[in-house]
């Protein structure tokens, strides 16, 4: 079992580049994102995954977050950052605020040293869209690993997750995803296993991206 201890917030960025500075010990540690469509329960996976349930800021108003927000855990002795991406794909919202997004999730994308690895998280009644695959194809041209989180199983059948989750699986595998794993923050059920996968190669939570050169 995986002991994950100490979740805490260590800030925000609402700007590439400007990230989160200060005396915590887990500054410098791999980061882990979280990308989806708004509303498709990041900031739920993560507090699920860190075991703290009001850490990340949920809602069920779509689009609120507009910043990067940043969360430590210590998984045995090694920290770990979970990185809360703005939602895409919310058409409300000003143009300004929508313009905003690109030049930020990919300034941090392209230029974060220490990321190891994207969660790209797809709600199981929607599967990938043209969004998602546009997303996986931007990550794998950047060589950062994607694992496809499948949320919210806990609203279909156990008898119909299988059928659910294969055609995700062929798409995101042809996507070159490095994963797929379903979960649900309401229940729990895939958290061990999502750890699991982010703890397994070709991704290095020791290392981060500069690890392999
Ligand atoms: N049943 C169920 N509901 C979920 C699950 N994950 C999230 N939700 C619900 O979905 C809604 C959105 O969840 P959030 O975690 O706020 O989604 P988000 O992707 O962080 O949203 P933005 O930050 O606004 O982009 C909330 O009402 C959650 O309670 C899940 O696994 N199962
Ligand atoms: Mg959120």
């Amino acid at each position: 079992v995986i002991r994950i201890a100490g979740g805490r917030y260590i800030g925000a960025a609402r700007a590439a580049g400007r990230y989160p500075e200060g005396t915590d010990p887990a500054l410098g540690a791999p980061e882990i994102a979280f990308a989806g469509r708004s509303n498709v329960g990041k900031s739920s996976l993560i507090n699920t995954l860190v075991a703290r349930r009001g850490l990340a800021r949920t809602s069920s108003t779509p689009g609120r977050t507009r910043q990067l927000n940043f969360y430590a855990v210590e998984i045995g002795r090694d920290p770990v950052i979970l990185v809360d991406l703005p939602g895409y794909g919310y058409a409300r919202g000003s143009e300004d605020e929508r313009r905003a997004w690109r030049p930020l999730v990919e300034g941090y994308l392209e230029g974060r040293r220490t990321l190891a690895a994207v969660v790209l998280i797809v709600d199981v009644r929607r599967g990938l869209e043209a969004e998602e695959a546009q997303l996986l194809e931007y990550l794998g041209a950047h060589r950062l690993p994607a694992v496809v989180a499948v949320t919210k199983i806990d609203k279909i059948g156990r008898g119909q997750r299988p059928a659910a989750l294969r055609p995700i699986g062929a798409a995101a595998a042809a996507l070159a995803a490095v994963g797929v794993v379903g979960v649900s923050a309401k229940t729990g059920e895939g958290r061990e296993a999502l750890w699991r996968r982010l703890f397994a190669p070709p991704i290095s939570l020791l290392g981060g991206r500069a690890a392999d050169g």
